[in-house]
């Protein structure tokens, strides 16, 4: 049993229900224009409850296949999935080469701008030369398919093309994010046998440049089996090339010849393995392979964000180095033929309307990002958003962490316009697309639902029997059904692939979040079962007291944890950013925030300390760590802090906690 699973038993193990969920009258109905062209329709979710395997076998016609598959799913041997099995088919074909056979050559691939205000327009013919080339590079360095490849960069276009060149030649990529240490990087090199690493100098961030290769060449110091490093030069900050195994991108790629057939792999060859991060002991590496990853990601991409590829201008704001980026950033989006925009730094750089001048520059219609950035940019002000012309956005995206209902309804406001849906999309690294999230065209948003599973998606909430709770009853999320881009396994590690996902319900795939349905059957995400907690035999959702905490007007970000009290069992404590306009909070902020959570949910949910701090410890794909404020409220030596955005925010917040009241 993984720890995973004996602590969310824990967690959950008493009767009763996370009956405590505020209350959410307001609704959101598709703009009715939006909804008469809609890509998804309520006749969609009919036609994929009717017969799924059909309905998947029909959306696999959005892939250009060599070999168009016979077979749909196969689950004679669960949890071994495969889907279209006897298709072949090359990812990256699909994802440039069809697009400029099909006329679209000219077509934007991707609008990248810079930290620094450097752009670049690339169109998928010329997206599709450099895919080619840099195949041809790996292929020289003799990189044959099957062959891992670690890839470890800024947000750039080279990230792209380097990802499409391994696909292309049947490398699985392990993109490992640049904010990553050196530590970080050597582990997922030595789990997976990786032997040529991607890299660049460095990238910018916050207005300057940042090494990215002395991590590199300290990673390899315990990697002996790489053989070759290829450096991209993005800052021009000098490093050291090690003779006979480093080599410039410009140089070694520039050189190449611009044809490269691509051949085709079964459906089943896989794509790439992406570490999850942040949870304690050896990162899992998440294996998906070709077919059915492209054909659930391309699909999702269509549906959730009404794609319309001909006249939309989407925005994943995320990194390349997150399952976002992956399903979203590159292979969805391109698959579709769709106009991208790629944003390398941060949010405030230069000005804290960066973000808002983007979207305006480029007439973006489509933004997805994280509710921790609609949280930071409702702390910022609606004062920068509102100096730019935001009107061409037309649908919101929202991922990562359940959004609470007060950043629903700002993002939806001030940045939508009040036209926006606003789409809140649960997934995980793991389903590698969109599993439960509103439709645009059809779904009625209710802020902080998720909502119901997207066509062809089968899921449940479940009590400790595996038994279908009723609406208004909380319990744990797990998927019923397989679906095309589930992972397949866990790199090397079958085993802890079945003991984490398919031993603690048979037949059900445990997802970890605990959810609840409500008085309609619509799903809420209650944060992961651990962060479940149980004060005085009460459950209570971290999820819910944070979003009571920020729909007070001075708080912009609140993060609730359980911490181990002799009384209560838990006791909760909570660590809040203020709003910017709410100054320090004045004397009483604490006392008043306290009696705001009594009234929004209850006397029992009123933390029992709450500590008013700067910054929050984050991920890089912006998931606060509960687990280390855990380990500050219970007085404990704070935890790994590798995966952290910023570790020295830690101090930060043990300093203040340890000040005497
Ligand atoms: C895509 C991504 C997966 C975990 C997942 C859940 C949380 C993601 C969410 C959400 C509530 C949403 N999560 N989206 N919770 N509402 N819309 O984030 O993948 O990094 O693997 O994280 O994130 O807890 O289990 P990943």
């Amino acid at each position: 049993m993984s720890d995973e699973v004996r602590s969310s038993q824990k967690a959950q193990s008493d009767e009763g229900g996370l009956s405590n969920l505020s209350h959410e009258d307001r609704r959101f109905p598709p703009p009715e224009e939006l909804a008469a062209s809609a890509n998804v329709t309520a006749a969609t979710y009919e036609q994929a409850a009717a017969d799924p395997d059909a309905f998947w076998a029909e959306q696999a016609k959005r892939i250009s296949w060599e070999t168009e598959p016979t077979e749909v799913l196969d689950w004679s041997n669960p949890p071994f999935a495969t889907w279209f099995a006897d298709g072949t088919l090359n990812a990256a074909y699909n994802a440039c080469d069809r697009h400029v056979e099909a006329g679209h050559g000219d077509r934007v691939a991707f609008y990248f701008e810079g930290e620094p205000g450097d752009t670049r327009e690339i169109t998928y013919a010329q997206l599709t030369t450099e895919v080619k080339q840099a195949a041809n590079a790996l292929i020289e360095l003799g990189v044959e398919a099957g062959d891992r490849v670690a890839i470890y960069l800024p947000m750039i276009p080279e990230a792209v093309v380097a990802m499409l060149a391994c696909a292309r030649i049947g490398a699985p990529h392990t993109v490992v994010f640049g904010g990553f240490s050196s530590d970080a990087l050597s582990s997922r090199i030595l789990d997976c046998g990786v032997e040529v690493v991607i890299t660049a100098d460095g990238g910018y961030r916050r207005g300057a440049p940042s090494g990215l290769k002395p991590a590199v060449d300290e990673a390899l110091t315990k990697c002996p089996d790489v053989r070759h490093v290829l450096v991209i030069r993005r800052t021009g900050q000098d490093v050291e090339m090690t003779e006979g195994r480093d080599l410039w991108w410009h140089e070694f790629v520039g050189q190449q010849s611009e044809e490269h057939t691509a051949e085709a792999f079964p459906a089943e060859h896989p794509l790439y393995i992406m570490y999850t991060s942040g949870s304690t002991g050896k990162p899992k590496g998440i294996l998906h392979t070709t077919g059915g990853y492209l054909v659930g990601t391309s699909y999702t991409h269509w549906a959730t964000f009404d794609l319309k590829p001909e006249t939309d201008v989407f925005w994943t704001a995320a990194d390349i180095g997150w399952v976002t980026g992956h399903s979203y950033l590159v292979y969805g989006p391109l698959v579709n033929g769709t106009t991208s925009v790629m944003y390398e730094g941060t949010p405030d750089t230069p000005h804290k309307g960066r973000w808002w001048e983007i979207i305006e520059k480029y007439r973006v219609t489509i933004l997805y990002c994280a509710p921790t950035a609609i949280r930071t940019f409702m702390k910022w002000g609606s004062e920068f958003p509102e100096q730019f012309d935001l009107s061409s956005l037309r649908i919101l995206g929202s991922v990562g962490e359940p959004i609470n209902p007060e950043a629903y309804v700002w993002y939806r406001h001030v940045i939508g316009g009040d036209r926006t849906p606003v789409v809140d999309t649960w997934w995980q690294t793991e389903t590698g697309m969109h599993m439960i999230s509103p439709m645009p065209g059809v779904t009625s948003g209710k802020p902080g639902a998720a909502m119901t599973p997207v066509p062809g998606v089968s899921v449940d909430v479940v009590n400790d029997e595996a038994q279908s709770v009723p609406n208004g009853s909380g319990g744990y999320l797990v998927i019923t059904k397989p679906w095309p881009s589930m992972l397949r396994t866990l790199w090397g590690d079958d085993q802890r692939f079945v003991d984490t996902y398919w031993s603690r319900f048979a037949g059900l795939y445990f997802a970890g979040d605990g959810a609840k349905r409500d008085d309609d059957g619509d799903i809420w995400f209650l944060g992961r079962v651990d962060d479940v907690m149980n004060v005085s035999g009460h459950r209570m959702s971290t999820t819910e007291i944070e979003s009571a905490l920020v729909s007070h007007p001075k708080v912009a970000e609140a993060a609730v944890v359980g911490a181990s009290d002799p009384t209560t069992g838990q006791a909760i404590v909570a660590f809040v950013i203020l709003r910017s306009e709410a100054g320090d909070g004045g004397p009483d902020v604490v006392a008043e925030l306290r009696a705001h959570v009594a009234k929004e949910i209850g006397a029992i949910a009123k933390p029992r300390q709450i500590m008013v701090v700067e910054e929050l410890p984050k991920t890089r794909s912006g998931k606060i760590m509960r687990r280390l404020l855990r380990d500050i409220a219970e007085h404990r030596e704070v935890g790994d802090v590798t995966t952290l955005t910023d570790s020295s925010v830690m101090s930060l917040i043990k300093d203040n906690m340890d000040k005497p009241a």
